[in-house]
């Protein structure tokens, strides 16, 4: 009892320098199964916290986590580390070095906030394995501190918690049990009561199915899941009129992941936030080589006037708008010119949180000018003066800076110098708008470039 009050005050605000707009929007850590809500005007993510497995965990090529933290945001651009707030170690019914700290969600219910979470139980006198549990950690704010009760839900086992709270104030479990659930819960929401809802048995066949996110939209109940169709996880969802169904199968939200990448699972919810809706969903940008080290993305999700949902093409952009005189890292694209000449790398292939950077390169010299496009610039009210770019080129050449199209108004053009190493090169703009447009960077000469960002004085 000491160790989990003493915990659960510890919740701290990190600062939030590597926690950004573009996807992923977690730069330092990696984080999966992200469970967005907005409290009070808040975005708050809850995902799973993926670390390398540490040495007293035998399976080096499985999920390990032992933690969650909570992020939050007002903007979906500047996301607030609020640090840890629920470990292994201090809940009474988790085998402490389980790792299986798996995918979470949180709610607001009767004043309080849930937190809820699966995790492996510890054994019981004479049991070798206790099977997974699922618990709550309550606290009275969004962010904590978190206290975690003494036992799991009675009566359940399983993964991939969704506490959905309908607007009459029931609350409902959506987990994966027996296949993908739902459920009444009880007043006090530690049983479930009535009779299960299974939304597995409406698939158009079994896969893989987990993760469900229940959530309500223009009066219809969307459940939300992981389903492996094909090879990997794609986002699928069923559709009712009511949050214990029957429910219709539809079909997806995002495809599974592509080959290049390939991150076997995939895990969602949805938002509406200042009247726009958002999925969050994860992939393995930081850990291409193992995809059990994910990180989590945001796009936007738009409906169908018949209130089924387009499908989400993932992009590296993500949501929200940059500052011109913020870091504006262009390797986050919204496009490229479909060409051989412009690609992503990371900075360094051994530290992939470092990030990435866009490489133009012409060793074909084919003509014209090369470019990668950013969207939703702010470029503010006053016009700014200067342009400058984190640069590496052993040759140098020129790049132009554009807006609005490739074939835009030029903002200025950047000569750079060859040099051994990175270098920030600076320019006078020759013009520059104010408001909201569109970037375009573009090499006009050179044989190549890296850019890791460009930034507006
Ligand atoms: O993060 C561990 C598991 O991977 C989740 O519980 C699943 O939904 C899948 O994303």
């Amino acid at each position: 009892m000491k160790l989990r009050s003493v915990f659960a005050s510890a919740a701290v605000l990190v600062a939030a320098s590597s926690l950004n707009a573009q996807n992923p929007i977690i730069r330092d850590n990696f984080s999966a199964d992200p469970s967005a809500h907005v409290f009070n005007g808040r975005v708050y993510v809850y995902p799973s916290h993926d670390i390398p497995a540490p040495a007293d965990y035998a399976r080096k090529d499985w999920f390990c986590m032992a933690d969650y933290h909570v992020y939050s945001s007002d903007n979906l651009v500047d996301w607030v580390d609020h640090g840890v707030i629920v470990d292994q170690k201090h809940v009474p019914w988790v085998n402490d070095t389980s790792y299986s700290m798996w995918a979470p969600d949180c709610n607001y219910y009767n004043g309080k906030y849930y937190f809820i979470f699966p995790a492996g139980q510890k054994p019981q006198p004479g049991q070798r394995f206790a099977g997974n549990g699922i618990g709550y950690a309550i606290s009275d704010t969004p962010y904590g501190p978190f206290v975690p009760e003494e036992k799991p839900i009675q009566g359940i086992g399983g993964i991939d918690p969704c506490l959905f709270i309908d607007d009459d104030g029931q609350a409902y479990l959506a987990w994966q049990g027996r296949g993908l659930q739902v459920q009444k819960l009880s007043d006090d929401l530690m049983s479930v009561v009535g009779e299960p809802y299974n939304i597995s048995n409406i698939l158009p066949h079994r896969g893989q199915e987990e993760g469900p996110f229940l959530f309500k939209a223009n009066g219809k109940y969307y459940y939300t899941f992981p389903w492996v169709d094909d090879k990997r996880e794609c986002i699928a969802y069923a559709m009712s009129d009511k949050p214990l169904g029957p429910y219709k199968f539809v079909g997806k939200i995002m495809e599974q992941d592509g080959e290049e990448y390939s991150c076997w699972t995939n895990h969602h919810s949805v938002i509406n936030f200042q009247g726009k809706w958002y999925f969050f969903y994860h992939h393995n940008d930081y850990s291409p080589k193992f995809d059990k080290n994910r990180s989590v993305c945001i796009d936007e999700l738009h409906f169908n006037p018949d209130g089924t949902i387009q499908l989400i093409t993932p992009t590296k952009r993500g949501v929200g708008v940059t500052k011109a005189t913020d870091l504006i890292q262009i390797d986050r694209y919204s496009a490229l010119m479909e060409c051989r000449n412009v690609e992503i790398a990371y900075l360094n292939a051994d530290r992939p949180f470092d990030g990435w950077k866009v490489i133009f390169s012409n060793s074909h010299q084919d003509k014209g000018a090369f470019w990668a496009e950013y969207d939703r610039v702010d470029f503010g009210k006053e016009k700014l003066s200067g342009i400058q770019a984190r640069i590496f080129s052993l040759a140098g050449g020129t790049l132009e800076v554009r807006v609005d199209s490739p074939e835009g108004e030029l903002l200025g053009t950047i000569n750079v110098g060859g040099a051994e190493g990175w270098q920030d090169v600076k320019a006078v703009l020759d013009t520059c708008p104010t408001g909201m447009h569109n970037l375009y960077v573009a090499m006009t000469n050179g044989s190549r470039i890296d850019v890791d960002w460009v930034t507006f004085k």
